[in-house]
């Protein structure tokens, strides 16, 4: 039940502050979603401190190893999993999660916990070597399997339009924390003296349309008619394209400044790249919140029902007259 503590919390309240905040809004708040945002924020931290000293003890390069979906490992990829595995395990408050670099459900013990989190822990990895910005994506949802029981697939299979919270953390010019419990999109910057990250977009809404496109243009050739005429356009136009390879970047880039990002279907991979549970899910889920939209070849992202842990879905987020124009081409 929501209460009337609707007050705006200012520029510069810490994260911790804010979440409380939050919480008293809601007479029946356990704190657990709570406690669980500060795990995620409490990782980010330590993922900050690695990421920044990568270069100086020789944490780039690869780990010698892939992941499930058949990627050469970084070492950071790994540390990544390693921390927020262990901050969500520590926590409590998780039962289950799944990882871009697990093959199966990663089973935390606390059978008693009643979320259940999607992650990729560090994307855009390629990045990682050459000091290019790179990102967490994750996503919360309450189990459907009865508490203090082992959890199943069924809790991560319910569907984008469940998750309670979603966010992601850029590691770029500097570290921030965007997320979302669906009522706001709130960004806040890490203080890195004050160890806190603190609030610094506080509701955050999508510019209704654009100037910036970004795919990868050497797989162009392979997309569909449709998407090649509606990129054709953008260049006509004399659009921006910006892409750095990185998912989390060029999102939050282009939900500042107005903008699409496209990672489309292709004649080899009819699914795309971008994996629905732990990168589309999350980050669609935030973009409805800010006003922007999400959508693959034929719906809505969220309405997608899943399948497997690991599927791939064409993906298309950004400045709402974006994403409608592009699927009047289709
Ligand atoms: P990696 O983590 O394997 O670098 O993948 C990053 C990513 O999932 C997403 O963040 C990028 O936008 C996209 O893939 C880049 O893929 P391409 O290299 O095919 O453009």
């Amino acid at each position: 039940m929501s209460t009337n503590n609707t007050k705006v919390l200012p520029v510069g309240t810490t994260l911790d502050r804010y979440i409380m905040h939050r919480q008293y809004a809601f007479a029946f708040a356990t704190g657990e979603l709570s406690q669980l945002l500060r795990d995620i924020a409490l990782a980010g931290k330590i993922v900050h401190r690695e990421v920044n000293r990568a270069g100086l003890i020789d944490l780039g390069g690869e780990a010698g190893q892939q992941n499930v979906q058949g990627e050469n490992q970084q070492k950071l990829d790994v540390i990544a999993d390693v921390r927020f595995r262990r901050a969500l395990t520590n926590g409590g408050e998780v039962c289950a999660l799944i990882s871009e670099e697990e093959e199966g459900i990663v089973f935390t013990g606390n059978d008693k916990g009643k979320y259940v989190v999607a992650i990729d822990p560090l994307d855009g990895s390629s990045n990682i070597d050459v000091n290019v910005s790179i990102g967490t994506i994750f996503s919360i949802y309450r189990r459907v399997t009865p508490f203090g029981s082992q959890p199943t697939i069924e809790d991560f299979m319910q569907g984008g339009q469940e998750q309670v919270a979603a966010g992601y953390i850029l590691f770029g010019s500097s570290t921030m924390l965007v997320y979302t419990t669906g009522h706001s999109v709130n960004g806040f910057t890490y203080d890195t003296s004050l160890g806190e990250f603190i609030l610094s977009h506080p509701n955050i809404k999508s510019p209704k349309n654009g100037s910036i496109y970004s795919y990868n243009d050497g797989h162009l050739k392979a997309f569909s008619e449709p998407i090649q005429k509606y990129l054709a356009t953008c260049r006509e136009r004399q659009y921006s394209a910006r892409y750095t390879g990185s998912l989390v970047a060029d999102f939050h880039r282009n939900l500042l400044k107005g903008g699409i990002y496209l990672y489309p279907s292709t004649s080899e991979n009819p699914d795309g790249k971008l994996r629905l549970l732990y990168e589309c899910y999350p980050l669609a889920f935030i973009a409805g919140v800010t006003g922007s939209l999400a959508v693959s070849d034929t719906e809505a992202i969220l309405n997608i029902k899943p399948a497997t842990m690991h599927q791939r879905a064409p993906f298309y987020i950004g400045a709402p007259e974006m994403v409608e124009e592009l699927m009047g081409y289709f």
